[in-house]
C-alpha cells in the first residue's frame, strides 16, 4: 500500500484548521490534525516544504519507520512545529490502516477498555450566577464533569471567559491583551469553589485551569487552598517548561495537579512522570507526535499510576478529536477527556462519527477515524489570521499565558 499523494488542506469554518491528507495507490484517505493554534501556517509550511514530499513512495503500513525517519531524521528533534507535524501524519497512516483491516481504530490499538469516556466541559461566566448558569446548561447537554473558570474582580479580560462558545484565539491581526494579577485571583479563586460546591453538591467532578500564571509557591498556596472542594484536577498552575517547579507545589498540596499541553514529547514529561509530580497527562494527540508518541508517554505514565486528560478544546479539529478518543478508549490509564464541541461549519467540513452520549463519548464503529473531510465545504472557508491572546500585569510587564 504506497502512498501516493499528501496533501496539506487549511480551512477556517469557525476557525483555523490545517489537516494532512493523505492517499494510498489502493485509493484509501487517511487524514491528521496538524493545528497549532495562532502559529498554524508554520506547520502548514512544515508539512507542505519538508514532509509531504518525503512521504510520496513509502508504504504506508509502515507506521513506526515512518514516525522514527521523520523524528530521527530531520536531525532537528522536538518542538511543537515538527510534532504537530510528525502528529499529522501518524494519525494519517493509523487512519488508513484501520481503514484497510476494516475496524475502528480503537481495534488496532488493543481494543476497547471501557464503554465510554468521560468527558469535560468549559462552564465561565464573570460572576457566579452567570457561572451557575453555565454549570446547570453542560449538566443538561450531559456533561458529567465541569471546568470552572470565573472573572476577578478588577481585572476586565482574562483567560477562559465567555459565555456560550469558547475559543481563545481571535480573529485578529495582533494578538489582544489580557489582565492579570496573580493576588487578586489566589484570594477570589477559593470563594468560586466553595460557592460552586454548596451549590451543586459533593458529587460533581470539578476541574479548574491555572493556564501557567502562578509561581510555584503561590501554586501551591492555592492547590492547599482548594482542598476542601475537593477538585478533579488543577491544570497548568505553573510556567509547563520548569518540571521542577510542580515538585514543590507537590510537596504542599494533595489536590491532583495535570500539565502538559504545551508539550511535545516524553522528554517534556521525564521527571514529572518518574517523581510521581502529576496525576494527569494533558497532551494533544496533534501536538505530541501523533497516537504514536502519546500512547508511549501515557502507557509509561500508567506505570506510575498517572492517568490521561487528553487536551481537547476546539483549536483540535474533529480528526483530533476522533484520534483522542480511539487512543482513551483504548488506553487502560484513561481519565478523563476535555470536550468543548465544534461549530455547525466546522462540522459540515469534517463529518465526523464520534457521539456524546449521556456525558460519555465514542469514537464509533466505522473503520479508520471514522472523519471524512468534505473538500468542497473546506474551499468556502480560507484561512484567516488569528492569534491567541497575550497577557500582561498591571504595570504592563508581559505575563505568562
Ligand atoms: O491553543 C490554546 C488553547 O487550546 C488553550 O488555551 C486551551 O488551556 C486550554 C485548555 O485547557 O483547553
Ligand atoms: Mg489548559
Amino acid at each position: 500500500m504506497i502512498i501516493e499523494s499528501a496533501e496539506v488542506v487549511v480551512t477556517s469554518p469557525d476557525r483555523n484548521f490545517v489537516t494532512l491528507r493523505v492517499t494510498t495507490d489502493d485509493g484509501l484517505v487517511g487524514l491528521g490534525d496538524a493545528t497549532l493554534n495562532g502559529r498554524e501556517q508554520s506547520v502548514v509550511a512544515y508539512l507542505a516544504e519538508h514532509v509531504a514530499p518525503l512521504l510520496i513512495g513509502r508504504d504506508a503500513h509502515r507506521i513506526e519507520d515512518t514516525w522514527q525517519f521523520l523524528y530521527r531524521g530531520a536531525y532537528w528533534r522536538r518542538g511543537p512545529v515538527t510534532m504537530a507535524a510528525i502528529a499529522a501524519v501518524d494519525v494519517a497512516l493509523w487512519d488508513i490502516k484501520a481503514q484497510a483491516a476494516g475496524m475502528p481504530l480503537y481495534q488496532l490499538l488493543g481494543g476497547a477498555s471501557r464503554s465510554g469516556l468521560l468527558a469535560y466541559g468549559h462552564a465561565s461566566g464573570p460572576d457566579l450566577p452567570s457561572l451557575f448558569e453555565e454549570i446547570r446548561r453542560l449538566r443538561g447537554d450531559g456533561y458529567r464533569a465541569i471546568r470552572v473558570q470565573t472573572s476577578v474582580p478588577g481585572l476586565d479580560k482574562i483567560y477562559g471567559i465567555s459565555t456560550g462558545h469558547y475559543e481563545p484565539a481571535g480573529r485578529v491581526p495582533a494578538p489582544v491583551e489580557e489582565d492579570w494579577d496573580s493576588r487578586s485571583y489566589l484570594r477570589h479563586m477559593p470563594g468560586v469553589f466553595e460557592a460552586v460546591r454548596a451549590e451543586f453538591g459533593p458529587e460533581l467532578p470539578l476541574l479548574h485551569d491555572v493556564h501557567h500564571r502562578l509561581t510555584p509557591i503561590q501554586a501551591a498556596r492555592l492547590g492547599k487552598a482548594l482542598e476542601p472542594y475537593d477538585l478533579f484536577w488543577l491544570e497548568d498552575c505553573t510556567p509547563a517548561e520548569d518540571q521542577e517547579a510542580l515538585r514543590l507545589v507537590r510537596q504542599h498540596t494533595t489536590t491532583p495537579l495535570a500539565i502538559g499541553e504545551v508539550f511535545n514529547t516524553v522528554h517534556d514529561y521525564r521527571t514529572l512522570i518518574a517523581d510521581r509530580l502529576i496525576d494527569y497527562v494533558r497532551s494533544a494527540v496533534t501536538h505530541t507526535g501523533g497516537i504514536t508518541h502519546l500512547k508511549r508517554i501515557l502507557e509509561y505514565a500508567g506505570q506510575y499510576g498517572i492517568r490521561s486528560g487528553i487536551h481537547g478544546p476546539t483549536d483540535i479539529s474533529p480528526v483530533g478529536m476522533a484520534a483522542s478518543l480511539h487512543l482513551g478508549l483504548a488506553l487502560h490509564n484513561f481519565g478523563i477527556q476535555e470536550y468543548m464541541k465544534h461549530g455547525a461549519r466546522t462540522d459540515e467540513v469534517f463529518q465526523q462519527s464520534f457521539t456524546f452520549v449521556d456525558g460519555l463519548l465514542h469514537p464509533g464503529s466505522q473503520p479508520g477515524l471514522g472523519v471524512r473531510l468534505d473538500l468542497s465545504s473546506a474551499k468556502k472557508y480560507p484561512y484567516q489570521t488569528a492569534y491567541l491572546p497575550i497577557n500582561r500585569l498591571k504595570d504592563g510587564t508581559v505575563h505568562d499565558w
